[in-house]
């Protein structure tokens, strides 16, 4: 018999503090019902990693919410990546993997080092900020929007839009009802942003477009690939530094680490997604029965994968899974996914995360809560709104 949980993990309790009910899941069994849902659920690290990596048995293309696309018509067209199964999902992710190349990442690198210190210089000089509105949203759109190539007008509809398709991913909730009621104007520009006129002739969008001119997407699909950038480019980042500072204000002792070596910034981002993941969960859609763990699950079922559990789960991590050490190998974590559809994005976030925390540390000696961190709850994303920080200059 498979083991069954009562809950809503969409609930708000849940969603402020995951961690409780996904110890729960994890003790439950390596694979749950959730009735209330009608959905089956993972949150061990091993099963979430093995069905994440199994792109046959656990598909895309029939949406990674909780809608099922074979049954109801999907909000927006799908995307080409991440609602996408191979083979159709290889030739768009190539192209996209060659948007990101290590070479594209090297002629941002000092830009984003540019507006990482003279943020740094503005906050350290404040003595008090606030970690989430005056550093994780200031500094990604500033450097992400500017690397795609958008215009400087409109840049406000883009955490919306990336709250509103990460919202979507969940149950037809308060949450995703409060996201949709206010996406009209949002969704106007965001269409409007992904054609080639709007795009600058540099950055990303246009080394998209650049690919429907040599043939290897068609003009049609081009603005969906732009789509995706601004869609999974913004939200993400904001959530994964405003998480890294959180995660260093609750463990105090972890900055004179960063101080001592602003080189192992990248180390505290890696371990910050393993402790915090900002993603915290997406589903896949079973097309035959799946046999997991000696339990088999029904052909057309959804199943939710618990990224943020798995990468939690003592089993892989050690009895200390639940602590944040920046010298821990946190290689392995499944924050950015796994097999062919693991983040085509992570140079972009790693790049933004590695500049503001290293020109951080090459300024604060110490790093401290000045108030109450506030949730920021959303169906699929787990972060803050407000983290009230002190820092004292080196
Ligand atoms: C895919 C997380 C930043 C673009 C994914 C997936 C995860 C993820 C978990 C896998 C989805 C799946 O398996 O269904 C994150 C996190 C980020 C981040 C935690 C920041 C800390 C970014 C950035 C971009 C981006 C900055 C754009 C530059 C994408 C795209 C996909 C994706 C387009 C789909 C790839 C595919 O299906 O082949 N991301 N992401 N992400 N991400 Fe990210
Ligand atoms: C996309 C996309 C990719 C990753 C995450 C995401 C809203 C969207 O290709 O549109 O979240």
């Amino acid at each position: 018999m498979m083991p069954t949980l009562d809950d809503d993990p969409f609930d708000d309790a849940i969603l402020t503090d995951p961690y409780e009910f996904q110890t729960r899941l994890r003790e439950a069994g390596p694979v749950v019902h959730l009735p209330k849902l009608g959905v089956y659920a993972m949150g061990r690290y091993d099963e979430v990693r093995a069905a994440l990596t199994d792109w046959e048995s656990f598909v895309s293309s029939r949406g990674v919410g909780l809608s099922d696309f074979a049954k109801k018509k999907p909000w927006r067209p799908p995307s080409l990546l991440l609602e996408n199964d191979p083979p159709s999902h290889t030739g768009f992710r190539a192209v996209m993997n060659d948007v990101i190349s290590p070479r594209t990442m090297r002629t941002l690198r000092a830009q984003f080092a540019k507006d990482a210190d003279e943020l740094a210089e503005e906050l350290v000089r404040r003595r008090r900020f606030d970690a989430v509105t005056d550093l994780a949203e200031v500094y990604p759109l500033k450097v992400f929007p500017d690397a795609v190539g958008l215009r400087p007008d409109g840049r406000e509809n883009l955490l919306p839009y990336g709250a509103l398709a990460f919202n979507a991913f969940g149950p037809d909730n308060a949450h995703a009802r409060r996201a949709f009621a206010a996406a009209e104007p949002v969704l106007e520009w965001i269409a409007e942003s992904c054609r080639r006129e709007a795009l600058s002739g540099t950055g990303f969008g246009a080394s998209i477009w650049a690919a429907a001119d040599r043939g290897e997407i068609t003009p049609e699909q081009a603005p969906v690939l732009v789509r995706s950038l601004l869609t999974a480019g913004v939200d993400t980042t904001v959530y994964g530094i405003g998480n890294t500072m959180y995660a260093i204000g609750t463990h105090a002792d972890q900055w004179a680490d960063l101080r001592d070596n602003p080189g192992r910034a990248k180390f505290a981002f890696d371990e910050a997604l393993r402790f915090e993941s900002p993603v915290q969960t997406f589903f896949r859609t079973a097309p035959a029965d799946v046999e997991i763990a000696g339990t088999i699950v029904p052909a057309g079922s959804k199943v939710l994968l618990f990224l943020g559990s798995a990468n939690r789960d003592w089993r892989r991590w050690g009895e200390d899974a639940g602590t944040f050490r920046i010298d821990r190998d946190a290689g392995g974590h499944v924050a950015f996914g796994m097999g062919v559809h693991q983040c085509v994005g992570q140079p972009v976030a790693r790049l933004e995360a590695e500049m503001v925390l290293s020109a951080l540390a090459r300024r604060v000696a110490r790093v401290e809560l000045d108030g109450d961190p506030v949730p920021k709850l959303n169906n699929s994303l787990k972060g803050w709104a407000s983290i009230p920080v002190r820092v004292t200059p080196a």
